[in-house]
């Protein structure tokens, strides 16, 4: 063995490798919370002696990124745009939270899009993922789950704004998700991760044996659900091969317990594989039931069903990855230190019953203490985050099959384990989940930042850490300090997304607004008038020319909802007008060419100013005006 290699298996040894073995309750739960490998002080070592390397993150003042990232925001609730390598954040765009800057949540057509649901004030968002056309990304839509409440929601990339919204029924907790990829965008797919009573009325409420999950799968476009399939076990992961048919979801309950010890009891769980194109003809031929008061059709999918095949993985798997040249599926082990990869190509015999479910497996690498999540490089190496061990490990796929056929103990595929910190979670590479995997960066998604950054009260920030993969060895380039979890995000090239300067007046977000001022004989870009509309409602339409509103007051009555319509007249980028009143709560953002509308009680006889809260002009300061609250 060179020098080079034995330095290369000490470092394996030390960071954990040979650990194997399964995790108990105990441990499992025990070690998450332990301190971990290296110390902030013993990276800041590592980065000066690298510094060289490190300018290639630098992306210069007035530069522009290469890449577009798009970042869940977890238990915030938003969706949050970085541009990369400089990690700079660019956008936030609300989604299932509300917002004070936009009035998201609050505009009469934000809750238009958010639908009943926009009286829940938070969201837990996880996977956001952008829309494909062959395998590739069409920069058309982001679409992200709630786990909190149940919904997905679509972001258009034009305008970078939630368009679309939906609750999907029959199920709790939209976790995984993941959009079809060939031959485009049709579907989206997300899985139901709480089992739950089927029909969900109160009849077998505390009888755990008659909950479910369900597989469900929304049609893109429309953003209604198509149809949703019942499995066995739960669903935590899902991501769809790159030849249309078929989807690949982890399932780590599948004892359907409802407590620690009976969700960790079989030593071995499973990941479902869908036949989507068979699903389809199910609902073609009625081969579905309803539940409830949903007309989604629901196809049974459980054991023994000819549109899935359930493959046994061990214990509690997590996250599911497709490599990028769409041979496999990788299912990553959580409670065992192995990640399971199924070769998509044999899942036709599988299904034609010619071979049995471990017959996909082609190789069960051993990779260290709690894998989570893997990514691709596109040069046949995969990169999978080890919670417990708090390291990357990069190996080669080409050689774990090998050591997996030849039934070789060694542990040679692993080709480097990195330091992260701490308690990585998800993990991704620029264009990592579609066929133009380019294997530049790795961005990795640590839990816990620690000692990393300056201390700011008991809540600290999380790390979002860059790393260089373009070499054989990984380098850490750049810490991201960020704030409510971001449980995952995707990188897209910014050729691929093109974001408008300003708005269309024919969009249709705001379309239903501006129709319904024509019934009123209102022509938003040019009136500036109140209506009367009811004995306690008035709308006032108004324009905005920076630096003024098109009216310098209005007069309504007390006790009366007010809705005022404003239409930004502006033709220059980046002049944006917002309208708050005082003590009303009220606020929002009319951007150029937008018009946006909100609707509140005026309680309280009396003068109040409005103002524009968005910096727009030199006399932004005076574009103010005065409604009157008549007795
Ligand atoms: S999965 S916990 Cu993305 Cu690791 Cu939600
Ligand atoms: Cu308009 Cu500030």
């Amino acid at each position: 063995m060179s020098e080079k290699e034995q330095t290369h298996e000490n470092e394996i040894e030390e960071s954990g490798v040979s650990r194997r073995g399964f995790l108990g309750a105990a441990t499992a739960v025990g070690a998450a919370t332990v301190a971990v490998p290296m110390t902030a002080a013993m990276f800041s070592e590592q980065a000066k002696a690298k510094s060289k390397e490190m300018a290639s993150a630098h992306v210069g003042p007035g530069e522009l990124d290469e890449y577009y990232g798009f970042w869940s925001g977890g238990q915030s609730g938003e969706v949050r745009v970085l541009g990369l390598p400089s990690m700079r954040e660019l956008m936030r765009i609300p989604v299932f939270n509300h917002e004070s800057a936009t009035g998201w949540g609050q505009t009469n057509e934000s809750k238009r899009i958010m639908g009943d649901s926009h009286r829940f004030f938070n969201g837990d968002t996880h996977h956001p993922h952008m829309s494909m056309t062959d395998g590739r990304y069409n920069g058309k839509y982001v679409f992200i789950n709630d786990k909190a409440n149940t919904r997905v929601a679509r972001i258009r990339c034009d305008v970078m704004k939630v368009d679309k919204m939906i609750t999907v029924p029959n199920i709790q907790a939209v976790h995984g998700l993941r959009v079809q990829k060939v031959p485009h965008t049709k579907y989206v797919f997300c899985n139901g991760e709480f089992e739950v009573p089927l029909p969900n009325d109160g009849r077998d409420m505390r009888d755990q044996t008659k909950y479910h999950s369900l597989f469900n799968v929304i049609d893109a476009e429309k953003m209604e659900m198509a149809f949703q399939v019942r499995v066995d076990g739960n669903l935590d992961n899902v991501d769809a091969d790159f030849d249309g048919r078929f989807a690949c979801a982890t399932s780590y309950n599948t004892e359907k317990g409802v407590t620690l010890p009976e969700m960790m009891a079989n030593e071995r769980d499973h990941a479902v594989v869908f036949d989507i194109p068979a699903l389809e003809k199910a609902v073609k031929n009625g081969d579905f039931e309803t539940i409830g008061d949903s007309k989604v059709p629901v196809i049974d999918g459980r054991k023994g069903s000819k549109y899935t095949r359930y493959i046994p993985v061990p214990k509690s798997p997590h996250g599911l990855n497709t490599s990028p040249d769409g041979k496999y599926f990788v299912a990553n082990g959580k409670l065992s230190p192995t990640v399971t990869v199924i070769s998509i190509k044999k899942l036709a015999a599988l299904f034609s019953g010619k071979i049995k479910e471990r017959g996909v497996v082609v190789a069960e690498p051993t990779l260290g203490l709690g894998p989570l999540h893997t990514a691709f490089d596109g040069r046949g190496n995969a990169y999978t985050t080890v919670f417990i061990d708090s390291q990357v490990v990069k190996w080669n796929i080409d050689d774990a099959i090998k050591a997996y056929e030849s039934k070789s103990e060694s542990t040679a595929y692993i080709r480097q384990k990195l330091d992260v910190h701490y308690q990585p979670g998800h993990l991704h590479t620029t264009m990592g989940e579609t066929r133009d995997a380019d294997g530049k960066y790795l961005v990795c998604l640590c839990k816990f930042s620690k000692d990393r950054f300056l201390p700011v009260g008991p809540l600290r920030p999380e790390n979002d850490q860059l790393i260089d993969i373009s070499g054989e060895k990984m380098v850490l380039l750049h810490d991201g300090p960020t704030f409510a979890e971001p449980h995952d995000c995707m990188m897209v090239h910014r050729s691929k997304v093109k974001p408008n300067k300003l708005w269309d007046r024919k969009d249709p977000i705001f379309a239903d607004t501006v129709a319904e001022a024509k019934k009123l004989g209102v022509n938003v870009e040019t009136d500036n008038k109140v209506i009367r509309t009811g004995k306690n409602s008035v709308t006032v339409y108004m324009t905005s020319v920076a630096p003024s509103y098109g009216m310098n007051d209005f007069t309504v009555k007390k006790g009366d909802e007010v809705t005022v319509v404003i239409t930004n007249l502006d033709q220059i980028e980046d002049v944006t007008h917002g309208f708050c009143v005082i003590n009303h709560g009220v606020s929002m953002e009319i951007g150029p060419q937008q018009t946006s509308s909100v609707t509140f009680k005026v309680d309280n006889v009396g003068m109040y100013w409005f103002y524009c809260n968005w910096f727009c002009h030199a006399l932004h300061m005076e574009m103010r005006g005065r409604m009157f609250v008549e007795a």
